[in-house]
């Protein structure tokens, strides 16, 4: 790469690499210098860095929050909360209790730091990019490694320059611009890249404005977005009281990207994702008028300060619809301090609103499951089928201001047509209270780990197989996502710190036979389209089907983060070398690999599979060379500790 002209997100893997050089499609290993976890991925992410041996983080910073499993209808959460409160007190690792508010929002209010890089164990890390930090979302056990010093490899991806001129007109906000660019690109538009935005429009956006678009570039399979750190992020640290950790972070002034998209933000008009996915884009005028029963605002997307004010200005003296729930979840205990401070929230209530505790909630199905065939219009950041608890209801995507025309009209509505746009006042100060945010303890050795009965052993597989021989236990179409592999929601999610109990739930909202099927078949092989496992870090979407025994996933393609996982818990991701070729298999065909140890030492990357019925197709192992010992030794586990040995 021209070291020239470079990029923000150039600089910032410049001053960070450890291997590799800046080539595009080369393998490179950063150094990680923050970490963050979230509980759902959390308990797994710290059994790992427990079976690592490491009695401490090496990262400059690593927070453990707790945001997901709140709801609490059994024990299995709080036990998982205590083992995490009590790891972290023991590791060297900052814990945010539950109540304190979403790891994202919390993050760019407490905690990241413009030009440093972050990996996270949550699809939307790259939230931080707002506040000009390199963030990445990975899988638990990657996470682990970093938070033991280790280094994260990535493909270098292709940096793709967005140009925003103009500015946004009244009623027409940051979600917006970034559902404009998802009907643009689409879920799988952004693999292998990096968003990074510049021009002058840039710093008409608040840092919480640039968050919202950088966490949803997560939904076009992005490696990660970013924005500059200028004027306009010092304003939010200083707000913050974290003035001294600002630094500028810019692109030089000759920088050159690999793509430039021109966005005029003063032609935007407000935008909303259809079912069942986020890159279903159309305007709001194009669906007007469709009844409505539900609407949530909230989430990492859209619960900032700015966010939930706007909602409460514009709710302010109204009513919300007779025939809408309207629920609300503050971002963090510092957002919801402000809007019980101010009265804000007291307008809320007085509306009708339903109010929840500052966690993702409903965002991922944890209560608030919409009524039959509901049409829900929420702030959030995806719609997958069933992602809600009702596989009927219809999911909507919307901006704070598309949400909260369709709570007052009860239908789907522009919200330019609500007249005059409410201004909101920022605080020249936020409230700064940091007491649901634990510090670890200065000796860990004298701290006890609280393991309850949910906490299961981690499964491990043995070294890959000499032969693969498996049956087609599922075939699968395009953008299968990781909610439809290994769902979420509030009775499955409890279980993730317990893998026998959580396999129990693989793709039980597509075949409810499938678990049935893989115990009986001994294990065998998945079939699916482009994009396979977009959404979700969840690495349970990988280790439970390792732990029934899938030992291939042959697809079209992969999405970035569900690829490492596979990789990481020994399954074998293969693709098809000619995409005609899904075509040639059919669940319950028989597949033979012989020898593919034999194939994998010699690092091959291409090589045939046989169909029981005489039929033969080539695979293609598209992996860096470091992988092939990590995917032969059956897993990032077994090889770290066959290292350590
Ligand atoms: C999500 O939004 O799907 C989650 C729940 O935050 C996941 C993480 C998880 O599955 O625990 C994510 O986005 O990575
Ligand atoms: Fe939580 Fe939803 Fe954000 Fe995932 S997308 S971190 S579930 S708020």
């Amino acid at each position: 790469m021209n070291l020239l002209g470079r990029t923000v997100s150039a600089n910032i893997l410049e001053s960070h690499l450890a291997e590799g050089t800046l080539e595009k499609g080369e393998e490179i290993g950063i150094s990680i210098d923050q970490t963050l976890t979230q509980d759902a991925t959390g308990t797994m992410a710290c059994l790992q860095f427990e079976a690592l041996g490491i009695p401490k983080v090496k990262t400059k910073l690593s927070v453990s929050y707790v945001d997901h499993n709140t709801l609490q209808a059994g024990f299995e959460s709080a036990d998982d909360h205590a083992y995490l409160k009590s790891i972290a007190k023991k590791c060297g690792i900052y814990f945010s209790k539950p109540g304190n508010g979403i790891c994202h929002q919390v993050h760019l209010e407490r905690f990241g730091v413009p030009g440093e890089t972050l990996l996270g164990s949550d699809s939307h890390t790259p939230t931080q990019g707002g506040l000009g930090m390199l963030a990445i979302g990975a899988g638990g056990l990657d996470v682990a490694v970093a938070m033991a010093g280790g280094l994260f490899y990535l493909k270098m991806p292709e940096i793709v320059g967005v140009k925003l001129s103009g500015k946004l007109n009244e009623w027409v906000s940051a979600k917006d611009v970034i559902l404009f660019l998802l009907q643009k690109l689409d879920v799988k538009g952004g693999v292998g890249k990096i968003f990074e935005f510049f021009g002058d429009g840039v710093k008409t956006l608040s840092v919480p404005e640039r968050a919202t678009i950088t966490n949803m570039g997560t939904e076009l399979g992005a490696t990660t977005s970013i924005f500059p750190s200028d004027e306009i992020t010092k304003e939010w640290f200083e707000k913050q009281g974290r003035e001294g950790q600002w630094k500028e972070v810019k692109a030089d002034a000759d920088a050159s990207y690999d793509d430039v998209i021109e966005i005029n933000l003063s032609e935007l008009e407000p935008m909303i994702a259809k079912p069942h996915s986020p890159g279903n884009v159309v305007k709001v005028s194009e669906v007007a008028g469709l009844k409505v029963q539900q609407v949530c605002i909230g989430s990492c997307t859209n619960s900032s300060y700015r966010d939930l004010m706007l909602a409460a200005e514009v709710l302010k003296g109204k009513k919300v619809h007779d025939d809408v729930s309207l629920v609300i979840s503050p971002g963090s205990k510092q957002v919801y301090e402000e809007i019980a401070g101010n009265g804000a929230l007291a307008d809320l209530v007085a509306a009708g609103a339903r109010i929840l505790e500052c966690a993702c909630g409903p965002c991922i199905g944890m209560g608030q499951a919409p009524q039959t065939n509901a049409v829900s219009v929420r702030t959030f950041n995806r719609n997958f089928e069933g992602r809600s608890g009702n596989k009927s209801a219809q999911v909507y995507l919307s901006s704070v201001e598309t949400a909260v025309a369709a709570a007052l009209e009860g239908k789907i509505t522009d919200p330019r047509e609500l007249g005059k746009f409410p201004a909101v006042k920022i605080p020249e100060k936020f409230k700064i209270d940091d007491s649901l945010i634990l510090s670890p303890a200065k000796t860990g050795g004298i701290v006890e780990i609280v393991r309850g009965p949910n906490i299961a052993p981690l499964p491990v597989r043995g070294e890959l197989e000499k032969n693969i021989h498996g049956e087609v236990l599922l075939k699968l179409g395009d953008n299968i996502t990781t909610d439809a592999i290994m769902p979420a929601g509030s009775k499955i999610l409890p279980l993730r710190s317990n893998v026998p109990k959580i396999a129990e739930h693989v793709f039980e909202n597509v075949d409810a036979q499938f678990v049935k099927r893989a115990k009986e078949k001994n294990g065998g092989v998945i079939a699916a389209g482009e994009n396979y496992g977009q959404g979700s870090s969840r690495e349970h979407a990988a280790l439970a089907p390792m732990f029934l025994g899938v030992k291939a996933v042959i697809a079209k393609s992969f999405a970035r983060i569900h690829k490492a996982n596979l990789i990481n818990f020994g399954i074998l991701p293969l693709e098809f070398a000619d995409a005609g070729d899904y075509e040639k298999i059919s669940q319950g065909d028989v597949l033979e690999i012989e020898n593919v140890r034999g194939k994998l030492e010699g690092k091959e990357r291409e090589f045939e599979v046989k169909t029981k019925s005489g039929n033969a197709f080539r695979v293609k192992l598209d992996v860096s060379e470091r992988l092939f010992a990590i995917m032969l030794a059956g897993g990032l586990l077994n090889y770290t500790k066959n290292k350590i040995k």
